[in-house]
This record gives C-alpha cells, structure tokens and sequence, in this order.
C-alpha cells in the first residue's frame, strides 16, 4: 500500500482520521472520493481533476479559519500536501505526456490557491460581522449639510483660548433670581439698572439674565478660591437694535481669584487674548469706567475693522469686596479680577462682519462664507 493512504492526518473538523477511510466505506472527508491519491490513479490528468474537484469543495466549504487552514495544510502543504504529491508524480510522467501533465497541474495549483484565498478572506473578518454585515465598513460619506454658526465657532475658540491661560468653564442659567442679577452683584434694590424698562422681568423676582456677571456668584458661592472660570452664553436687554447692538445677545465672563491678583493681571489677560484672537497688530485700550461690582472698572475697546474707530468690547474691573463678602470670600485674603466681553462683536471684528443682524437673520449665502 502507497505510503500516503497510511499517513495520519487532521481533517478540517479536528479530528484525526487516516487515509484508508475511503477504502474502510466511511467516506473521504470532504465528500468526494479522493480514496485514489495521485499515485494511485491510472489517468494522471483525471487524477488532477478530482485533487482540483476535492480541494475546491473543501475551501468552498470550510466554515471557520481552522478549517481553511486544514484544508489548507492537506492540499498545499509544502511537505505533505496532495498538491506536492501531484507535482512529484512529474517524474514518472512518459517524456510525450509530461506537458500536458505540467500544464494541467499548474492549472489545479493555481485554482486551489486562488480557492484558499478567498476562503481566507470570507472568513477572516472580525467578529463585527453579523448575518452577513460587516459592520466595521466605512459608511457612505454623507453630503455636506451645513456647519457650525459663526458665533458657536467663536464660542468653542474662546473656549479654547481661554483654556490655555487656564481657565475651565463654568455654566449658570439664562433664567435668573433677582439677587444673583442685581443684588449679589452689588445692584441694590433702588439702582436704575434694575428698571424694568431696562429689563426682560419674568415675574418680580426673575428674569432673563442681563449679563454672565450672574455665573460669577454661583461659582463663588460653590467653590473655594482660587478660581479661573469662564463662562458663556446668552443675556438679554431691551436695547435697540442698530448695527452693533441687540436685544438678545452673547456674552463671555471671566473671573480670576487668587491671593494677590492685580489690574496688571487683568490687563495683560485681555492683552494676550485680545491678541490670540484678533491677530497680532489688534490695538486696544482701557478707559475708566464703573460697574457696581467691580472697582476699579475699566471698559475695554477695540479698533474697529477699517482702523477709523473704536468699538467697545467689554467692561471689567477688580471684584469689588462687598462681592467677596456676598458670597462669602474674605475680601483680606483673596483678590480677583472679572471681565465681559461681547462675543457677537468679538465674531464681527474678527470676520470683518459690519452688521450684528447678520449673524441673526440665518442667511445661508451669508453663514456659508464662515
Ligand atoms: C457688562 O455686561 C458687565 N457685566 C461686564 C463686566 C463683567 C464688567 C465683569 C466688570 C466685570 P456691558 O454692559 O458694558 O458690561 O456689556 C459688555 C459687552 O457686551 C459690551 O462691551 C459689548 O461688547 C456687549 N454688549 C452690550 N450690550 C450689547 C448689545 N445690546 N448687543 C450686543 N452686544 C452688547
């Protein structure tokens, strides 16, 4: 008996099985009868179609990686494979036959490798396919549909920026108390900033916020010194509405704490912010002013686009230390700066934008240029 129908073998299940199992009436493993190994076979080239016949079907019907590679190992095994066997029987080929044989069998290797591939690759897939859906594949890419407002893109910058001169950002509610609106920030009940003329009163206690200068407070109140906060969002005001100003609109508070923070603090703050934001060459300056809250205050400007006037860009000022007090700091210990700035004119000076409306009206020909 031929050495090969006595060698011991895996078949693609797992289990050992030899070369007699065809001769022993149980069948060949993968269902077609290879009982007759190439040696065996009188006609060399049917001999290479039923290998071809045999190995076809077991790539094609191998269920798991480890089948392929039985299968695999059985037909293209560079020691023992069928494939080896078939090119060795070369030798014995009569000189007349010996091209047609070769052709034949470089026909057959070729099919079982390309047979062995693509098996591999249909079974070789992550566990991410499920019921015949890799559900790893890239998606169709989606048509462009918009994106960000210019004054979310400004928002996320300012975000950005003022992350890295360390401050982290807080939140507070468009809907506020009148004590953390006036009273908190040092507005008492008679000051004409509290003139319902001059406000959006919800009740006689609410309203919507008039400035982010309310977020200070509740920060104060949660947290101990130091802190280095911003915070944004809307505020409201019955202004009237010309090119730079709006009845609702945007505004970023920041607040600084620590043990001896100065106006030379501040000012570089915004210096270096103003800066980063607005390019390089962006002149500012501080004027004089007063906010009940802070003291002293200043109101900071910016040339406007075209260099031919000022427009100003926010109000800050050194906490006040009845605000310290308020919220329970001791103003002896702690000093700490506070500014707001306007974000819809920090957008329009940096996009040279020369109406606030704009940024309102939902144009797509106009947002679509940011
Ligand atoms: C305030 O709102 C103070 N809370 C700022 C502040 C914070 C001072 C912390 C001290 C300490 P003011 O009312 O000046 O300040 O507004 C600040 C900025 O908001 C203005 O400089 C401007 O850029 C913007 N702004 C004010 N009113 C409008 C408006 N109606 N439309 C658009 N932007 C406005």
């Amino acid at each position: 008996m031929p050495s090969s129908t006595l060698r011991v073998a895996f078949d693609r299940r797992g289990s050992v099985h030899d070369g007699n199992r065809a001769a022993a009436g149980r069948g060949p493993p993968y269902g077609l009868s290879l009982s007759a190994p190439p040696t065996m076979n009188d006609d060399p080239i049917a001999a290479l179609t039923s290998l071809e016949a045999a190995g076809l079907a077991a790539f094609h019907e191998a269920k798991s990686p480890a089948d392929v590679e039985a299968a695999r190992i059985e037909f293209l095994g560079q020691k023992q494979g069928k494939i080896k066997a078939a090119q060795e029987r070369l030798k014995s080929i009569p000189n007349d036959a010996k091209r047609a044989y070769g052709q034949r069998f470089n026909a057959v290797k070729m099919a079982l490798e390309a047979a062995c591939d693509s098996a591999k690759s249909r079974l070789d897939r992550p566990e991410s396919v499920v019921g015949g859906i890799d559900v790893t594949r890239p998606g169709h890419p989606l048509p462009k549909l918009g994106h960000r407002h210019p004054l979310t893109q400004t928002a996320e910058e300012l975000i950005d920026l003022f992350g890295r001169f360390g401050f982290s950002v807080a939140r507070g509610p468009e809907v506020e108390d009148t004590f953390h609106n006036f009273e908190a920030l040092n507005i008492p009940a008679v000051h004409p900033a509290r003139d319902p003329s001059d406000n959006f009163y919800l009740s006689e206690d609410t309203l919507l916020r008039s400035q982010t200068s309310t977020v200070q407070i509740r920060v104060m109140k949660n947290q101990p010194p130091p802190v280095r906060v911003i915070a944004i969002g809307r505020v409201y005001r019955p202004d009237e509405v010309d090119a730079t100003h709006s009845f609702m609109f945007h505004q970023v508070e920041g607040l600084m704490v620590d043990k001896g923070v100065t106006m030379a603090d501040l000012k570089s703050v915004l210096r270096m912010f103003a800066q980063s934001y607005l390019g390089e060459d962006v002149k500012i300056r501080f004027r004089p002013s007063f906010f009940p809250f802070t003291e002293p205050s200043v109101e900071v400007d910016m040339m406007w686009h075209g260099g031919d006037r000022w427009v100003e860009m926010g109000g800050a000022g050194m906490v006040d230390p009845n605000v310290f007090k308020a919220v329970g700091y001791d103003p002896e210990l702690v000093t700490g700066f506070a500014f707001g700035l306007g974000i819809e004119r920090l957008c329009m000076r940096r996009h040279g934008i020369d109406d606030i409306r704009l940024l309102y009206q939902n144009d797509a020909r106009f947002l679509a240029q940011f």
